[in-house]
């Protein structure tokens, strides 16, 4: 049921503008991330904040593929996919810094801003809680048929949950325009994945499903692109669900605050050094000679100004009020 990959080709698949984009994308998660590690130490943001940082290329590899009409559902750890859908990142700020003004008025936090109009139907501090969502928003793609697809973004751990696991067997029986994207970074929470595990490989499970996958480096932002690519064209052309573990590694604890105790020793540092997908990105552009340092250099001035800003915005807006509890309460359609 493997789908066949990679290529190993060197030529890159994307032009000059584009990669461009990818790497702001990038970036701007980065940075996004970076600065609330920072803010929420000093103590100026409430609630839970779960870190993406170290997983941008998969976030970005997958989502580049997508226009506002695909719908994803991402997780607890879920700011890299909003930035990734188009998600405005004043708003996000907004939201975690709680303000009105934020994506979801400031009353959802970190773990629920969702954003409709740009097919990101949330964060969501329920783990494994994506994927029927998901079956759903892919059912409507299919009665729509515009060749729209719905994908669940969900971790190794959240990889057992008894939801993600009927879901497949739904969007397999359903036949479903869905892709299931395992953002594998070997832990769930404190626990290693080979201790709550048996199988070595998610895409050999999701075979007894009935759905083929691909098992990618999910730090290569080029193989997920190409991965991801492959999987999402056969879902518009109507060939059904598949499954693509992408192996990453994160920066930081599982929350905000995480001593890391279960860590190997010189672990991080490692994946810091070794395993930054911002930097094979870079090596791999500049190498190729498609983009120069300075394109790089300019972006990273850029993303950091409108990060400043955002935060500058976020601690200027108000909090919501007592009234505002009764509002956005329901649809109206
Ligand atoms: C249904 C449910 N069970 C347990 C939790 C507590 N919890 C929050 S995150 C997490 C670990 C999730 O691990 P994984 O799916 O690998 O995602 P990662 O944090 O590694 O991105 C757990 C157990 C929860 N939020 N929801
Ligand atoms: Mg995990």
């Amino acid at each position: 049921m493997a789908i066949a990959h990679p290529t190993g080709s060197t030529a890159l698949p994307l032009g000059h503008d584009e990669l461009l984009h990818c790497y702001r994308k990038m970036r701007t998660i980065r940075e996004f991330e970076e600065r609330l590690h920072v803010d929420f130490a000093r103590g100026d943001i409430p609630g839970f904040v779960h870190l993406y940082a170290g997983e941008e290329a998969t976030g970005v590899g997958v989502i580049h593929h997508l226009g506002d009409g695909d719908r994803i559902a991402s997780t607890h750890r879920g700011h890299g996919h909003c930035i990734a859908k188009g998600v405005d990142v004043v708003a996000m700020m907004k939201e975690i810094y709680g303000r009105k003004g934020g994506a979801c008025n400031g009353k959802g936090g970190s773990m629920h801003i969702a954003d409709l109009s740009k097919g990101m139907l949330g964060a969501n501090g329920i783990v494994g809680a994506g994927a029927p969502l998901v079956c759903g928003a892919a059912l409507a793609a299919k009665f729509r048929g515009k060749g729209e697809v719905g994908i669940t973004f969900f971790g190794d751990g959240a990889s057992n949950q008894g939801t993600v696991l009927e879901s497949m067997n739904l969007a397999a029986a359903w036949d479903l325009p869905m892709i299931f994207v395992i953002e594998n970074n070997g832990y769930a929470e404190a626990t290693s994945r080979y201790y709550a595990t048996a199988v070595d490989s998610y895409v050999d499970r999701a075979a007894g499903f009935g759905i083929p996958g691909v098992t990618v480096d999910g730090i290569d932002f080029f193989a997920v692109h190409e991965a991801a690519g492959e999987v999402i064209r056969r879902a518009r052309e109507g060939g059904g669900p598949s499954v693509l573990e992408c192996k990453v590694v994160r920066f930081y604890g599982h929350f905000e605050g995480d001593a890391q105790t279960y860590r190997a020793p010189g672990e991080l540092e490692d994946i810091r050094l070794n395993r930054d997908c911002l930097k094979l990105f870079t090596a791999r552009v500049t190498e190729a000679g498609v983009i120069a340092q300075a394109e790089l250099d300019a972006i990273d001035r850029e993303v950091a100004a409108l990060i400043e800003d955002a935060v500058q915005q976020a601690k200027a807006a108000p909090l919501p009020t007592e009234a505002d509890l009764t509002t956005d309460v329901y649809v109206s359609y």
